[in-house]
């Protein structure tokens, strides 16, 4: 052997493209292929290193000052390449800048503080699945996940009623943002000018309603906490997480229960199952596929030297099928014990709105649990294509009342 052969031999490599079209429509044949190769793969499409390890994940998300993310969470890295949009000032930040602004968005999404929200998504779950039920045959995107979300988190958030549907595009460019420049990007960037106008203006705290969520990080600002700017952009990571990842998720909780009747039965007999089943579900199928880091250093990881600036993409979705860590990860079992999954995240960037999440997707897979007996997939559901984000453009459905 050259030494050249010894060094590719010493560092697994692979030439999967993630993000091509049929990757990201169908991501568990080529996740099981990065796992294969090694715990940290050298990705040669993107001179990247890529892992589909759920220990060498979170050990890389649990060390912010090794594994950073002031050089973008996605792809592009901003020591060299230009962020498409202003860096957000939580996800796209590091301690100690990141810490108050956090703080800050934590205070405001508490779980203690959103309790008072679950009446209200339970009112308004009762009348979807009404509207479900008088239907019958439905869209699961279109008459589910879509309706539901744009209605009750920004009425949570306080935004007025017209043209959220631009929420959506905004999330779908922000989470096409995090993978290569590539064709899916371009495509959904095709009108940002005007989307990406609506979503600032709707950060505007004069456009916000006083006793929504977004006035209260104003508050803050009121308090010196944070600036009005560092408030504006607590708004706009609202506005960015917020909406995209529920309606994938609520589209992968209808195509696992249809898919898996047997379950659905379980949490029919059993509706305080839905919080577990939302969990699994995350696990199983999580809209939130990857993610990257940027090492600050040189630093050795899973045998391997990484100098410093290098960006390492963690796949979330794989890790949360990792065999190493889950006993038959490929079995969709809302009894198992799925909280530890990554779906959002962890370390110091944990999902800031899973509090909203949760509530969201649980008064709304309660309610259905409640009333729906059955879920039927009626057509050809097609997968949503997305760099980041994985789940439903439609999904054919019927439902038959309990
Ligand atoms: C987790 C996440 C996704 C997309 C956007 C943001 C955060 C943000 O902070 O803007």
């Amino acid at each position: 052997m050259t030494d050249a052969d010894t060094l590719t031999a010493a560092r697994p490599s692979s030439d999967i493209d993630p993000f091509s079209r049929e990757n990201v429509l169908a991501p568990y044949a080529w996740h099981q292929s990065l796992h294969d190769a090694g715990p940290l793969v050298w990705m040669t499409k993107y001179d990247v290193w890529g892992t589909a390890r759920y220990d060498i994940a979170k050990q890389v998300l649990d060390d912010w000052e090794t594994y950073g993310s002031g050089a973008g969470v996605g792809l592009a890295n901003f020591h060299t390449e230009k962020p498409w949009r202003p860096p957000s000032k939580l996800l796209e930040a590091d301690p100690p800048e990141h810490t108050p602004r956090r703080g800050v968005a934590d205070g405001v999404m508490a779980h203690s503080r959103l309790r008072e929200f679950r009446p209200i998504f339970a009112e308004q779950a009762k009348l979807l699945v009404d509207d479900l039920l008088a239907k019958g045959d439905i869209d699961g995107m279109e008459d589910v996940a879509k309706p539901y979300i744009l209605k009750v988190f920004p009425d949570a958030v306080g935004l007025g009623p017209d043209g959220r549907e631009q929420l959506l595009d905004y999330g779908n460019m922000v989470f096409n943002g995090f993978g290569p420049l590539n064709d899916t990007f371009a495509a959904s960037t095709a009108a940002a000018d005007a989307v990406v106008d609506y979503v600032m203006g709707c950060c505007d705290r004069d456009r916000l309603d006083p006793n929504g969520l977004g006035e209260q990080a104003y508050k803050a600002a009121d308090e010196g906490i944070v600036s009005n700017e560092e408030a504006l952009f607590i708004v706009r990571s609202m506005l960015s997480a917020g909406l995209d990842t529920t309606v994938y998720a609520i589209g992968n909780v209808l195509s696992c229960f249809a898919d898996h009747p047997d379950e659905w039965e379980k949490l029919r007999a059993d509706p305080s199952k839905a919080r577990n089943a939302v969990e699994e579900v995350l696990r199983y199928d999580s809209p939130f596929q990857s993610f990257f880091r940027t090492t600050t250093r040189d630093v050795e990881l899973a045998g391997q030297h990484i100098p410093a600036k290098t960006k390492i993409m963690m796949s979330l979705g794989a890790a949360n099928r990792d065999p190493a860590f889950w006993e038959k990860p490929d079995v969709f079992d809302i009894d198992r014990n799925a909280a530890a999954h990554l779906g959002f995240g962890f370390g110091v960037h944990h999902c800031m709105g899973q509090a909203m999440a949760r509530l969201e997707l649980q008064a709304l897979v309660t309610e259905m649990a409640k009333r729906i007996e059955r879920i039927e997939i009626t057509g050809p559901a097609v997968r949503a294509v997305n760099n980041t984000l994985h789940g439903f453009e439609t999904l054919p459905l019927r439902v038959v009342a309990a």
